[in-house]
């Protein structure tokens, strides 16, 4: 039977997948299991809504959120569930990400979402894994030999 997802993936295209495979390959590395969704917070507000509320009760631990240009999904997403949300703005063509960054930032006071860098989806893996690690201590080693390995270049 396969592992129940802790991680929670989701993004508002599937034009985003290409960057954020860099996220889904760090979770893998971890051997963090994960699920990955498709939904935009614009396009498809109620598959969004069904799915962030049902998140916490499905046994998720964490959610990662990538969205581009008026970035609302991880903010979206936060207003539905009490796990914490790692967001990743996407680099996009017009204004190079700066309006996914500060769409995804700028969060009102009482919700936030925790936000990496215009594409480091590598990041936000590494993140969640660290919350993970928090208390459960096999995903804490994870990042130990992580970081342990990088010191060693
Ligand atoms: C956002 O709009 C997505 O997260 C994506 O980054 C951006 C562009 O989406 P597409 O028009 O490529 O589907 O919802």
């Amino acid at each position: 039977m396969a592992e129940t997802p802790l991680v929670g993936v989701i993004m508002g295209s599937k034009s985003d997948l290409p960057v954020m495979e860099a996220c889904t390959q760090q979770l893998e590395e971890f051997g963090v299991p994960y699920e990955l969704v498709i939904a935009s917070a614009h396009r498809n507000p109620a598959k969004v809504h069904e799915w962030a509320s049902t998140a916490a009760d499905r046994g998720l631990k964490v959610i990662i959120a990538a969205a581009g240009k008026a970035a609302h999904l991880g903010g979206v997403v936060a207003a539905y569930t009490p796990l914490p949300i790692v967001g990743v703005p996407m680099k996009t063509s017009d204004l190079g990400g700066m309006d996914s960054l500060l769409s995804m930032v700028q969060m009102p006071s009482g919700v936030p979402v925790a936000c990496v860098a215009i594409n480091g989806a590598k990041n936000a893996a590494i993140y969640a894994t660290q919350i993970l690690g928090a208390t459960m201590p096999e995903y804490g080693q994870k990042i130990a030999n992580f970081k342990k390995a990088m010191a060693e270049g």
